[in-house]
C-alpha cells in the first residue's frame, strides 16, 4: 500500500533483519547463538510482549558503532519508502544500549547521519523520540534525561516502552516533568498488555499528547469517549497485536470499532522486522483482512499526519 502516511510507532531497533543482524555480528565480531537467518527467524514465535522483548534485547549486541546505527537507520528508510511512508517519528530505546556500554553520543550520532540527509536521500522527513524502559527504574531514566541533554536539539520527544504490565504510568512523573520543562514532546506506550487505566494515568499523570497502542481503551467506555472528545490520537500496530497474541487473529482486531467510535486511530508497524510487515503491509492486511474500505484507508493516512509532530507547512510537504 503506497498511499503517503507517516509512521509514528516505530522501534528502530525493531527494524532489524536477520539478514543485517548477521552483517553486524561479522563485522563487530559478536556471536550470535543461531546457526544462520533461518534458525534466527524461526525463533521469532512469540507467547506475549515479553517473549518479544527478550529476543529484541538480545540482537541488540550486534549494533555497536555509529556506522552500525546509520545502516540500520538507512536499511529502515529504504523500506519505509517504498512503502509510502513520507515522515517518521522513530522510537529508540537508549537503555537498551548504554547498558551494555555503547554510549548514548554513538546512538543518537550514528541514527542522525542516516535521518539528517533523509529527506534527500529517501524523500521522508523525520522526528526522533527517545523511550525510556519502564521496567528500569525511574532514576535510570531521569539520568537518560540527563544524558541526553547535549543532543537535544536532535530529539523531539519522549516514550515509555518495554514491559508493561506492574509497571504503570505513575512511576515515571517526575522524569516527564522534567522533560515537560525541557520543551520535549510526551507520548507513551499503554493499554497494549495493561489496562485502561494505564491510559488514563498516561494522559493525566504524564501529560502525553499521544497514546501508543491504547487498543485496551475499548474495555472502558467513558475513556473511549474522553479519547475521542479530546481527539488524542491512538497509534496502533494491528500485526504486532496479532504476533504478541494481544488479539487472536487479525481478524478480531478492534479498528474498525475503534474507527467507528471515531477515535483518531493510526496504524504503525511497531517491530517489523519481527512482526511481518512495514507500514504499507500494516495498510494492507487491515484493508484485506478487516475489509476497510479505500475511504476508511484514506483516513488512517490523513490521521497519522494530523497526529504527527510535524509543523503544518512541512505537513503539507509530506501529505
Ligand atoms: C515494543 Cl511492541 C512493544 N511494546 C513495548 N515496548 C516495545 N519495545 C519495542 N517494541
Ligand atoms: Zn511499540
Amino acid at each position: 500500500m503506497s498511499l503517503p502516511k507517516a509512521e509514528l510507532h516505530l522501534h528502530i531497533e525493531g527494524t532489524l533483519e536477520p539478514e543485517l543482524a548477521f552483517e553486524l555480528a561479522a563485522r563487530n565480531g559478536v556471536t550470535l547463538p543461531y546457526a544462520d537467518t533461518d534458525a534466527l527467524r524461526e525463533a521469532y514465535r512469540f507467547e506475549d510482549l515479553q517473549s518479544f522483548l527478550n529476543l529484541y534485547y538480545e540482537l541488540m549486541a550486534v549494533l555497536r558503532t555509529e556506522r552500525d546505527f546509520a545502516d540500520l537507520a538507512d536499511a529502515y528508510l529504504t523500506r519505509a519508502a517504498a512503502q509510502g511512508v513520507r515522515h517518521v517519528e522513530m522510537f529508540f530505546d537508549p537503555q537498551a544500549h548504554t547498558a551494555r556500554g555503547v554510549a548514548l553520543g554513538i546512538v543518537v550520532e550514528g541514527l542522525w547521519r542516516a535521518l539528517e540527509k533523509s529527506v534527500e536521500t529517501h524523500g521522508i522527513s523525520t522526528r526522533l523520540i527517545m523511550c525510556f524502559l519502564r521496567d528500569e527504574s525511574a532514576a535510570s531514566a531521569m539520568e537518560t534525561l540527563r544524558a541526553a541533554r547535549p543532543y537535544l536539539d536532535r530529539i523531539t520527544g519522549i516514550g515509555l516502552d518495554s514491559a508493561e504490565v506492574g509497571h504503570p504510568p505513575v512511576k515515571f512523573r517526575e522524569v516527564y516533568e522534567a522533560a515537560a520543562r525541557l520543551g520535549l514532546r510526551r507520548v507513551a506506550h499503554a493499554g497494549e498488555e495493561g489496562p485502561p487505566e494505564y491510559i488514563t494515568e498516561a494522559l493525566d499523570v504524564l501529560g502525553v499528547e499521544r497514546v501508543d497502542h491504547g487498543l485496551r481503551c475499548m474495555e472502558d467506555p467513558a475513556l473511549v469517549e474522553r479519547l475521542v472528545r479530546e481527539r488524542i490520537p491512538l497509534t496502533l500496530c494491528p500485526l504486532s497485536n496479532v504476533r504478541l497474541r494481544t488479539v487472536d487473529t487479525l481478524a478480531d482486531h478492534p479498528l474498525p470499532a475503534m474507527l467507528d467510535a471515531g477515535l483518531l486511530c493510526t496504524v504503525n508497524s511497531d517491530d517489523p522486522a519481527y512482526f511481518g510487515g512495514y507500514a504499507g503491509d500494516n495498510f494492507d492486511a487491515v484493508h484485506r483482512t478487516l475489509g476497510l474500505s479505500e475511504e476508511r484507508l484514506r483516513e488512517l493516512a490523513r490521521n497519522s499526519f494530523t497526529a504527527s509532530f510535524l509543523e503544518d507547512d512541512e505537513e503539507r510537504r509530506a501529505r
